[in-house]
């Protein structure tokens, strides 16, 4: 395995660096960054205090409201000047999140993104397709970047075009493909209608990322395009896609890239770390970046951690599949109701197809709940609705006021980016 000396060291050695590395990120804040100066001292912290990783306490949290406040380069550590890359992640509201990159930096994501695509089981003899959106999203250019760290070739594509993916698919014999999970459905979806079977292509590897899926989607996925399916996970404020992947050989969790983001699972009403194994707000510090050092990021991103050895022998923490945000909650006439509550009951059911799309309106004073539900090519309809509305009733405390049964590919596809699940109509 390459990058065997970092990815395999001991966990006693990892914390060593670790401790070392955090330091010089606070240091580097504290130094170049006012906003983090007046933060750290309010805490009553100095990059010295830094002993151990259990100091990380002690560190005051970022969030993405400080982004906004901070827009365009309130949280950068160095001048423009010495900037090679900028990009920059929109939200559904307010500025842009602006994120900035030396060369050194630079360095780091490509390898990163590197060892991502080698824990995915991609060589230097393959060929890459990549079809996640290039320009601002860190998608595109993320993956690009390290699959030439890496040797292999790569097919800078983008998003959409499906015909042409397809087409290249097949033409250029891809190896991989690099997009989000609802496109690698789409792509399934589209190359079926023109007959085109995957399965029988030499592509051997889907990474798919940037938005959360479940288990049904990820084999559909590998049913589908004939392929094994591997999760990769990054978010812009911390560098882009690269902070933590699933290994191919196990496929059982995604390592983080932990000499060079520190991982913390917090109970997200309280901050305070919950027990590796248990559910919390993933934050994340990142270890080795010199234009955007961020302390203690408050992801949104729930998921748990741990720290046992992987089978593959890689020895980083792994985090456990996103499926769910902080913001995610839907109050529905008072009661809490996480789609992924709905998603995890409903989509195991016989005859439904990975996907739905829940709607949430005001009529009156009263809050309603639509459900949409796409059944499979040969499913009856009217059994379908039934299983659902059995199954919603026996385990959630709101049940949907409507369930609408849509036709297999009914429901609509983007066909570029993250998809929208939820629509908050109120
Ligand atoms: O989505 C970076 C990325 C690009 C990751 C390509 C993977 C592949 P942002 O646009 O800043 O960056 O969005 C980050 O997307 O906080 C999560 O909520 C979500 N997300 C990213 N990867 C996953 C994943 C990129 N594997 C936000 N599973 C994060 C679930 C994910 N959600």
């Amino acid at each position: 395995m390459p990058y065997q000396d970092v990815e395999a060291v001991s966990r006693d050695d990892l914390r060593g660096l670790q401790t070392d590395r955090l330091r010089e990120t606070v240091r580097n804040a504290y130094e170049n960054v006012p906003f983090y100066r007046e933060r750290l001292e309010e805490a009553d912290v100095a990059p010295d205090d830094i002993d151990s990783l259990d100091d990380i306490r002690e560190l005051p949290f970022t969030t993405k409201e400080d982004f906004r406040e901070e827009y365009p380069d309130g949280l950068f550590a160095v001048d423009h000047s010495d900037i090679e890359r900028i990009h920059a992640s929109s939200g559904t509201t307010g500025k842009s999140k602006i994120v900035a990159y030396t060369d050194k930096d630079m360095q780091v994501w490509r390898e990163v993104m590197a060892r991502s695509l080698v824990a995915a089981g991609v060589t230097p003899d393959d060929i890459v397709q990549n079809a996640y959106g290039y320009g601002l999203f860190t998608g595109g250019l993320g993956v690009q970047t390290g699959t030439e760290e890496l040797g292999a070739g790569i097919i800078p594509i983008g998003g959409g075009d499906t015909d042409r993916q397809i087409e290249f698919m097949q033409d250029l014999e891809s190896d991989a493909l690099t997009c989000t999970p609802s496109y690698a459905l789409y792509l399934a979806e589209t190359a079926r209608e023109q007959g085109v079977d995957v399965r029988e292509l030499p592509l051997e590897t889907v990474i798919i990322g940037a938005e959360p899926f479940t288990e049904p989607m990820r084999e559909e996925i590998e049913h589908e395009l004939g392929v094994t399916a591997v999760d990769i996970y990054g978010l812009s404020e911390i560098i882009g896609p690269g902070i933590a992947m699933e290994c191919a050989a196990a496929q059982d969790g995604l390592h983080i890239w932990e000499d060079r983001f520190l991982p913390e699972v917090v109970d997200p009403e309280t901050g305070e770390p919950v027990d590796d194994g248990e559910r919390g707000e993933l934050v994340l510090t990142t270890l080795s970046k010199d234009a955007l050092p961020v302390l203690r990021y408050r992801t949104g991103d729930i998921t748990s951690l741990t720290r046992e050895p992987c089978d593959c022998g890689r020895t980083h923490a792994r985090m456990e599949n996103v499926r769910g945000r902080t913001d995610d909650l839907l109050v529905v006439r008072g009661i809490n109701v996480y789609p992924s509550q709905i998603e995890s009951v409903v989509l195991d059911l016989e005859g439904v197809a990975p996907q739905y799309r829940i709607d949430i309106r005001r009529e009156g004073q009263l809050d309603t709940l639509e459900l949409t539900i796409e059944r499979r090519e040969n499913a009856d309809a009217e059994a379908v609705e039934r299983r659902v509305r059995e199954t919603l009733d026996s385990t959630l405390d709101v049940s949907p006021d409507d369930v609408k049964i849509a036709s297999p590919a009914g429901i609509e596809r983007q066909a570029t980016g993250k998809v929208q699940r939820v629509y908050d109509h109120r």
